[in-house]
């Protein structure tokens, strides 16, 4: 992650294959195999914004206390975990998109000698996160909340990307079907979940609080997380961002998704516009994507966005503000303020 005082990613690595920290060999050997190569490629190349904020919101959660080293050990080793959660996902979603990069980089399964290799290579991301809880977290009276908590988290997120990907047919047979509530639904389950509601779940676990006594915290994360698919409308920057900035080039518009800005155009648009949006819509072909990026801007959807984006954001701080707990709104204010007016 960060330098010291944080665990870096070769020491994390080596740490979870060998048991102990190992020595100066132990890690030219490690590199040397397919599979740190492949967890090198696919784990920590991104913001690690979910990372972080597991110790972030732990840190916030004790309120100044100075933590211990073993202490911040665990709140790395979950953030890592979150890491390698978003790996798997990620690795899976390139092949289901058909997308080409991702952090700036050929998607994984584009790299010569993977292609669907990629696919098993997901499994064991995935597999690795409950020997990295088991190794660093058995003995701990929340063991059992936090193996739960990653199932549940993870079968949401699954959910959403089964909703993300058949409403992508029936959109494919008639576009009107796509509107902002379930847009919403989507982006709920796909995105908010993993990426907003688990890192400050795993700090609240560390914590030693009963995460039944905070769903509130749960709503106000889910709400600031569909504001932040939103925001990329990751939909927005997947057509208006730069791909040197965002790491990926967007393919919302060729893959027929039901993004935030094609669910706007088909609100503002007249019948002449609708007419274009469909016929361009969905299709791997640059002229017609130029076409509704064309549209987007006649429609000022950038505008609609920041407008947007300033109702949300006072929003969630009045939501944030009404909590009854300082160090609670701290980890909410400390989260919100790292997504808000993002560029990638
Ligand atoms: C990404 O959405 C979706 C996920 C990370 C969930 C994947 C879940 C699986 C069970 C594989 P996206 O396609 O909008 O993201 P991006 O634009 O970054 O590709
Ligand atoms: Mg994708
Ligand atoms: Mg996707
Ligand atoms: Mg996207």
């Amino acid at each position: 992650m960060r330098p010291s005082p944080y665990l870096s990613w070769v020491q994390f690595a080596l740490n979870r294959s060998r048991g102990e920290r190992g020595t100066e060999k132990d890690r030219l050997e490690m590199e040397k195999t397919r599979d740190f190569k492949m967890l090198d490629y696919n784990v920590p190349g991104g913001k690690l914004n979910r990372g972080l904020s597991v110790i972030d919101s732990y840190k916030l959660l004790k309120e100044g206390k100075e933590l211990t080293d073993d202490e911040v050990f665990l709140a790395c080793a979950l953030g890592w975990c979150i890491e390698w959660l978003q790996a798997y996902f990620l690795v899976l979603d390139d092949i289901m998109d058909s997308s080409h990069t991702r952090r700036g980089q050929p998607c994984w399964f584009r790299k010569p000698k993977v292609g669907m290799i990629a696919i098993n290579d997901g499994i064991i991301l995935r597999n690795h996160i409950p020997r990295i809880l088991k190794k660093h977290f058995r003995g701990k009276p929340y063991y059992v909340d936090l193996l739960d908590l990653f199932n549940e988290v993870e079968f949401q997120t699954a959910c959403g990307q089964m909703i993300d990907l058949i409403t992508t047919l029936e959109g494919e047979k008639d576009l009107s079907k796509y509107s902002l509530p379930l847009h919403h639904r989507i982006v709920q389950y796909k995105t908010a979940y993993y990426s907003f509601y688990l890192p400050v779940a795993c700090a609240l676990l560390m914590a030693g609080e009963n995460l039944d006594n905070h769903t509130d915290v749960k709503n106000i994360l889910i709400e600031m997380g569909t504001y932040f698919q939103v925001q990329a409308s990751d939909d927005y920057l997947d057509c208006f961002g730069h791909p040197d900035v965002i790491g990926k080039i967007g393919t919302d518009i060729e893959d027929f998704k039901c993004s935030w800005l094609v669910v706007k155009a088909l609100e503002l648009c007249n019948e002449e516009q609708k007419k274009l949006l469909y016929e361009n819509y969905g299709k791997d072909d640059p002229t017609c994507v130029a076409k509704v990026k064309e549209l987007y801007e006649a429609l000022n959807l950038q505008g609609v966005f920041a407008e947007y984006e300033s109702k949300s954001y006072e929003k969630l701080v009045k939501s944030i503000e009404a909590h009854a707990s300082k160090a609670v709104q701290a980890v909410l204010k400390s989260f919100l303020a790292k997504i808000y007016k993002r560029q990638k």
